[in-house]
């Protein structure tokens, strides 16, 4: 057998001797996060030059955005054009190439296959929001310096190889919570930016809570113009207009991922109470709040009103929530006695189906054994057949009993334990912000779990994905939000995305360690976490 040594390889070693950047030519030694499920390298390099352009293959104006979008993002830093245009097959040496071809089977909805020879780097998919995944592989196997945001000085090679790419799980989230501290639609865009780098595509926004509610509700106003008008600690507070709120769905959409807006209830409602008397079993409104408390008030579970007005909400949520799912909350309802909490969330159930989205509700709602069957004061003891609950999806955080409940009723479950995935648990007894009533939570333990094996009797069937969670009593601006989520929602996203096999700290945390320079080039302010090597 001949060995050939590519000719650019050859040139590119001669050539670039003398220059302080020899070209990467061993693809399987990118540090990708996710890791891919095969990498497999050719010892060269293509470049990307001034020359350079996006090809997409025929008409589409999804692919010519996902071309556009992946120009923005070489464009700052490079400093050349990228021009978008369409062709018919294969563009011309030195280009990129995105193709859709809804062939390879293997790959799905999400997955992607990345060919880069010296001459061509194509992108392959069944569907557009495959392309775009594999666009965020392409931004990682640059030199960090291209997500700088002025001209760097290059050159901008990347080793061929071929790269073949698709999730383990369909849903893989990070959650925003909006209620305890507000964060503008600028803020919510760069949380979007920053999830989806890492292939993650849902957003579960949780927009209501004691102590604030954040979304515009036109039959209802009073929710956002007075329970929207503080937030933890004080101060103003704030909410989303239903066009800002349309924006940010638009702006995620165009980012293949699905906001899940969460209207908590009927705890976590004080913010709704506080704004409409009626919606109290005594017909008072209580203070807004502005401490961290938790499991204290109440919808009135037993009044018509409170159905109404659920109703109303659901019909609003809906209409701007082009995803599947509407999620209900439902936890910690300690101020809801067990017999109204059951018939009330399989009420709103049927509400938020009626409205024609798929209901997610936190671990409590998947209890469904209530010893009591009083039909004249609206409690039903006739909901163990489970088929209510069983179309349901439960969100695990905290309580294993209720997450069996769940799969026992024939839930798909998302994965969040707190011990594992919560933004806002401390890194160690010094971090400063967060809490920690869970754990405390540092980088190897963030990722070194798996959703299959966490809880006896929670299987790979059960599950529908893993969410990372960040509660923000304790935050409260964007950087407060960063240094809480980076890096520990990488790890998270890998164990959402890469699969189980193969998958180990001591490696991760190498291949993590080689990002310092990629996350200081986005202004990510992120923990250094000791147990890390960095390479900066
Ligand atoms: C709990 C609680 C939230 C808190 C969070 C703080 C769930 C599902 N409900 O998680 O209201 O903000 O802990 O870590």
């Amino acid at each position: 057998m001949t060995y050939r040594i590519p000719l650019l390889s050859l040139l590119l070693v001669i050539g670039l001797a003398g220059c302080k950047q020899n070209p990467p030519t061993d693809l399987t030694k990118e540090n990708l996060i996710p890791k891919p499920v095969s990498v497999t390298a050719t010892a060269s390099a293509f470049e990307l030059t001034k020359s350079t352009g996006i090809y997409i293959e025929g008409e589409s104006a999804e692919l010519e955005f996902i071309g556009q979008y992946l120009a923005d993002r070489l464009k700052p830093s490079t400093g050349f054009d990228f021009p978008v245009s369409q062709t018919k097959g294969a563009p011309k040496s030195g280009n990129i190439y995105l193709v859709l071809s809804g062939t390879d089977a293997e790959l799905g909805d999400e997955g992607y296959e990345i060919d880069i020879t010296e001459d061509l780097l194509t992108v392959t998919a069944n569907k557009p929001a495959g392309l775009f995944w594999g666009i965020q592989t392409i931004r990682q196997l640059l030199p960090a310096a291209i997500e700088q945001n002025a001209v760097q000085e290059g050159p901008w090679f990347i080793s061929t190889g071929t790269i073949r790419d698709y999730p383990t799980y369909p849903f893989r989230a990070s959650m925003l919570d909006v209620a305890r501290h507000f964060f503008s639609v600028d803020d919510v865009k760069r949380y979007i930016d920053l999830i989806s780098m890492y292939k993650m595509n849902v957003l579960h926004f949780s927009l209501s809570n004691d102590q604030g509610w954040r979304i515009e509700i036109k039959s209802w106003p009073n929710l956002a113009t007075y329970g929207g008008s503080t937030q933890v600690g004080g101060g103003k507070g704030g909410y989303y207009t239903q066009e800002q709120y349309k924006e940010l769905v638009k702006y995620a959409q165009d980012r293949y991922v699905t906001i899940i807006p969460e209207i908590d209830m009927p705890g976590h409602t004080n913010a709704a109470l506080a704004s409409y008397p009626e919606l109290n079993c005594n017909g008072k409104a209580p203070e807004l709040y502005t401490g961290i408390k938790v499991g204290f008030s109440s919808l009135c579970t037993t009044s018509e009103i409170t159905y109404k007005f659920i109703d109303d909400v659901v019909r609003e949520m809906a209409a701007l929530t082009p995803g599947p799912y509407l999620h209900i909350g439902g936890d910690e309802s300690h101020a809801t006695k067990l017999e109204h909490y059951i018939p009330f969330v399989a009420k709103v159930r049927d509400i938020v189906k009626s409205h024609g989205k798929q209901v997610i509700g936190w671990e409590e709602t998947a209890q469904i054994n209530m010893n009591e069957n009083r039909p004249e004061e609206g409690i039903r003891g006739d909901l163990q057949d489970k088929s209510s609950a069983a179309s349901a999806i439960a969100q695990y955080w905290s309580s294993t009993k209720h997450a069996l409940e769940a799969v026992d009723n024939g839930s798909k479950l998302v994965m969040s334990p707190a011990k594992r995935t919560y933004l806002d648990m401390q890194y160690d007894s010094t971090t400063k912000l967060g809490l920690h009533w869970a754990a405390y939570v540092e980088v190897d333990s963030a990722y070194d779990w798996n959703p299959t094996t966490l809880v006896k009797g929670i299987k790979r069937e059960n599950i529908l994905g893993v969410e990372a969670p960040l509660w923000t009593e304790t935050i409260a601006t964007m950087d407060e939000i960063e240094y809480m989520v980076f890096p520990r929602i990488m790890g998270i996203a890998e164990i959402a995305w890469s699969p189980e096999e193969g998958r180990g700290w001591e490696e991760y945390k190498v291949r993590l360690g080689n990002h310092a320079r990629r996350l200081e080039a986005l202004k990510i302010d992120y923990y250094k976490s000791k147990k890390v090597p960095w390479v900066e």
